[in-house]
């Protein structure tokens, strides 16, 4: 008994001691920050690391949906963000990224030209005076049975949601390898994993984004530029719309998904600041899932 009494005490006297010693190890922490929040490598804070202040940032097809909240978002972070429409500049997404506090360009052009993915590059240079970021986002889905898929369907997906993301990362990638840093984030599918029903030049084309993913990281790594993707999963977007009007696709789809709700565009937003921060310097050819848990079932 005294013996027992005498084993708690001293585990309740070590347990004393390594909580003093955690609380100490905490407080020294905290006033090192504090320190370092005053002085110049503020960066080495955790949330400033996300921060993306007087960073260049490009994201295709940001007039809605996905785009427009990635846009933002950046914005949000710090960053000054060209936006850009496939047939007229967005001018409401430009006027969102001003309210945010940032610069603003807006761009208008079909990536499927590859002279326009050279210029949108050129033009946020000449404008912003760098790129730090871009974001591969354009992207158009074709929809009929694949035996008779037409073939202009199959070459406008290919040249559109892949070839501009292969034309526009070695655009970007050439200002960044020069300054030896940079972002650049693709947005992949859940058809870079899956055959989709329906979609075949579309899933071929985001199968490709994978590749070229890390095709581009595995080059590009060792020089400061990170390539990584994002995969999102169903949203609601225009891309899902004929999906969400076919009561049985959009109940089985549903089903599927463990999060139990369609997702919406701000929810790839925090996915995309990670990307396009210092938080993600060691993160190369990554394909980060955004989808409600589709994927683990
Ligand atoms: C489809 C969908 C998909 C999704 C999305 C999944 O027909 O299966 O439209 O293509 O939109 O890309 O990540």
């Amino acid at each position: 008994m005294e013996r027992g009494g005498c084993l708690a005490a001293s585990a309740r006297c070590i347990l004393g001691f390594v909580c003093a010693a955690r609380a100490c190890a905490q407080a020294a922490r905290h006033a090192v920050a504090r320190t370092r929040r005053k002085g110049k490598d503020a960066d080495s804070l955790i949330l400033d690391r996300f921060n993306l202040k007087g960073k260049k940032a490009l994201v295709t097809g940001s007039s809605r949906g996905l785009g427009a909240a990635i846009a933002l978002a950046l914005a949000e972070a710090g960053a000054d963000v060209a936006v850009h429409g496939s047939s007229v500049a967005p001018e409401a997404a430009r006027q969102k990224v001003l309210a945010a506090g940032a610069q603003s360009l807006a761009l208008a052009g079909d990536v499927g030209d590859a002279t326009v993915c050279a210029l949108l590059v050129e033009e946020t240079v000449a404008r912003f005076g760098a790129i730090d970021i871009l974001v591969n986002n354009a992207g158009i889905i074709r929809r009929s049975p694949a035996v008779e898929h037409p073939e202009e369907d199959w070459k406008t997906v290919i040249e559109v949601n892949l070839s501009s993301v292969f034309r526009l990362t070695q655009h970007a990638g050439r200002h960044m390898l020069k300054r030896g840093s940079g972002k650049i984030i693709n947005l992949a599918s859940l058809l870079t994993f899956q055959g989709g029903i329906t979609v075949p030049s579309y899933a071929a084309a985001k199968g490709g984004v994978g590749q070229l993913t890390k095709a581009f990281a595995n080059e590009w790594a060792a020089k400061g530029v990170n390539v990584n993707a994002i995969a999102p999963g169903y949203m609601e977007t225009d891309n899902t719309e004929a999906l969400r009007k076919n009561p049985e696709r959009a109940r089985q789809i549903l089903e599927r998904i463990p999060a139990a709700r369609w997702g919406r565009p701000e929810d790839v937003a925090g996915a995309a600041v990670f990307l396009a921060s210092g938080a993600s310097d060691y993160v190369h050819g990554h394909i980060l899932v955004v989808d409600g848990g589709w994927m683990n079932r």
